[in-house]
């Protein structure tokens, strides 16, 4: 049986102050995405320093996606696609109330109340390849609703660039086709997979690294950010972690390598510790960076 309620070392802060996000994650097939809602939901080995308070999941669905990490990639297994569900009203919505701690004495803690739905990668390659299909119209109209945007691609994955700047753009024109009542649209580029040591060595600087490795997509998103119509901020996570603190090395074990990316499995399911997937959310709620949570 699984712990409902994580209740992490609590630091005092018993006055959150409450924030409620609507999420989407979008992203090419395999970039990472169930893997990242799955570790996020589990939320496996929490440091007690860690600077995330809990992480609670809410429902039914929830706790199947928990049951999902805990059989597979505990397993040592690798996660299923995701199929894309024929109908949007199917999509999986996923709900989780996060705590973070106070930094400060003075300062109230962060309670975000997350929804979070995970596309197929289907979803995106339809965009690249279709126009005017009424499946793919229902899922963007669907997007619309949601105020943060994550948009994750695997770090590996640089090949594939253009492809993605394509597929970005068209989404992107079909956001500004609406405005948020008195709310700007977030779109948080995060990349995935980061426990590798080739991008493990470029964490502290997720705009420049994304920059170097996905240029194209990068401006597509400055551009967008640059019409002040929503903001744009970069990340780096990893669902699987490191081992070892002073010579980390990646928890993961390559499946196999091309350049859509990368398939894995944890290679230490027992030592299983995400690195920074509070941060995008973080932000995407409260419009602010947090740097502890990504640490
Ligand atoms: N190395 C590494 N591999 C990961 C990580 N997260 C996911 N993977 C692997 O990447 C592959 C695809 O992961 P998924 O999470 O299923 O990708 P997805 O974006 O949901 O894919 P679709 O549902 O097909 O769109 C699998 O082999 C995972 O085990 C990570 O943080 N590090
Ligand atoms: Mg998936």
């Amino acid at each position: 049986m699984f712990n409902w309620i994580k209740n992490k070392a609590n630091n005092g802060s018993s006055n959150y102050q409450d924030q409620n996000v609507n999420i989407r994650i979008v992203g090419p097939r395999g970039s990472g995405k169930t893997g990242y809602m799955a570790a996020l939901a589990y939320w496996p080995n929490a440091k007690s320093d860690s600077p995330v308070e809990s992480v609670t999941p809410i429902g039914e669905e929830t706790s199947k996606l928990i049951e999902n990490a805990q059989n597979i990639l505990e397993q040592g297994l690798d996660l299923e696609p995701t199929r894309l569900d024929s109908k949007v009203e199917e999509v999986k919505d996923y709900t989780i109330t996060i705590t973070v701690k106070n930094k400060y004495q003075w300062q109230n803690g962060v309670k975000i109340n997350v929804n979070c739905k995970d596309y197929s990668g289907e979803f995106f390659r339809d965009l690249i390849n279709k126009k005017g299909d009424p499946l793919l119209e229902d899922y963007l109209d669907d997007c619309l609703q949601a105020s943060g945007i994550m948009f994750l691609l695997d770090g590996t994955s640089y090949r594939s660039d253009r492809e993605y700047a394509a597929g970005l753009e068209k989404f992107l024109l079909a956001l500004d086709q609406t405005d948020l009542e008195n709310n700007k649209r977030r779109i948080a580029l995060v990349l995935t997979k980061c426990e590798q040591s080739e991008l493990w060595i470029n964490r502290d600087s997720p705009a420049k690294l994304t920059q170097l490795r996905f240029p194209q997509v990068y401006q597509k998103l400055q551009n967008w950010a640059n019409l002040k119509t929503g903001e744009v901020e970069y990340f780096v996570t990893s669902a699987f972690g490191v081992l070892g603190t002073n010579f980390p090395e990646p928890n993961s074990q390559k499946i196999e390598r091309n350049r859509e990316g990368t398939k894995s499995i944890i290679k230490n399911p027992r030592r299983w510790r995400p690195f920074a997937l509070v941060a995008p959310i973080y932000w995407l709620s409260t419009g602010q960076r947090n740097k502890d949570l990504e640490q």
